[in-house]
């Protein structure tokens, strides 16, 4: 792992330096000239803020958010590999509670930062998961936020996986959100164990927990936001499904989130989730995600 010392001089630029944020915890942050900024900590290859020009914060983070090894960062965008959810692994598998290494940084066209993080296998993933791998964050800072998810098989044994970017949308009131682009499709009501179930809202809204996975989702879902007076724009690729969570009131027994967070917060998180992607020794699995405002 990189000091900071080292890391500014390798990577730094005009757009990027690498500082101490919370509790110590290594981040970089990009600032493009147009005026857009985001915050990216090594800990978990964790985007922890997308600030467009002209348009504010876009992403939720939580003010009880902790910053703990082995814990996940509650908001921005929690990487989730191997293990969407619960299973044999730790929830949400473990590539979010580790330490990611920078591998490069430039600037794009003069005025775009793309930064690429790289997580491996180590003695401990190991104990957990027998397979050697590679998981690559690009994220690239331009007029939206894009992020390249990139798994190879390093080893000699095919392996499975489970993903998401599990994206929190910072909003002005969850009950002034609508999300369009999902009607027609059937979800995975968490809620109602695992219910398959139709969504039938051409602009889906809220007004109670909700936790449910979109499957075959479309490649564009929009998140309007009444109160901001904005649309989040959500593209994916490759990512088969849209896994949409509020905790609601259950977040008052979650230690990580402030009192009152459910309200301004929306998770939108493109994932393979409800289907696992196999991937055979040498191969190279791609998904990416772009989120927009307008
Ligand atoms: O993506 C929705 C979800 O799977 C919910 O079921 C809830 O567990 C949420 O993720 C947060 O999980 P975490 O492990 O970050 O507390």
């Amino acid at each position: 792992m990189k000091n900071l010392e080292t890391l500014n001089e390798t990577f730094g630029n005009n757009c990027l330096s690498f500082v101490q944020g919370e509790n110590n915890f290594i981040k970089a942050v990009l600032k493009t000239a147009a005026g857009s900024s985001a915050d990216i900590y090594l800990y978990g290859g964790h985007v922890t803020s997308w600030v467009k020009s002209g348009s504010g914060e876009l992403l939720f983070m939580s003010k009880k958010a902790e910053f703990q090894k082995g814990k996940g960062i509650r908001g921005g965008i929690p990487v989730i590999f191997p293990q969407f959810g619960g299973g044999g692994l730790p929830n949400h598998g473990f590539v979010r509670n580790k330490e990611w290494e920078c591998i490069s940084a430039e600037v794009l066209n003069g005025k775009d930062i793309k930064v690429v993080l790289e997580i491996k296998e180590d003695s401990e993933t190991l104990k957990l998961w027998p397979f050697p791998f590679s998981l690559k964050l690009e994220i690239t800072l331009t007029e939206s936020l894009d992020i390249n998810f990139i798994v190879t098989n390093t080893g000699k044994e095919a392996f499975s996986f489970t993903d998401a970017l599990h994206t929190y949308f910072k909003v002005g009131d969850i009950s002034e959100v609508e999300v369009t682009g999902l009607k027609g499709l059937t979800y995975l009501d968490k809620v109602n164990n695992f219910a398959e179930t139709p969504e039938t809202q051409e602009r889906a809204s809220f007004d109670r927990f909700f936790d449910r996975v979109y499957k075959n989702s479309p490649d564009k879902v929009e998140l309007h936001d009444k109160k901001l007076n904005r649309i989040i724009i959500i593209e994916k690729i490759n990512f088969t499904d849209s896994i949409l969570w509020n905790p609601w009131e259950g977040s008052v027994a979650m230690k990580d989130m402030h009192e009152n967070a459910y309200k301004e917060m929306i998770c939108i998180e493109s994932g393979n989730a409800a289907s696992r992607v196999e991937l055979k020794p040498g191969a190279v699995f791609s998904a990416s995600q772009t989120i927009s405002v307008r």
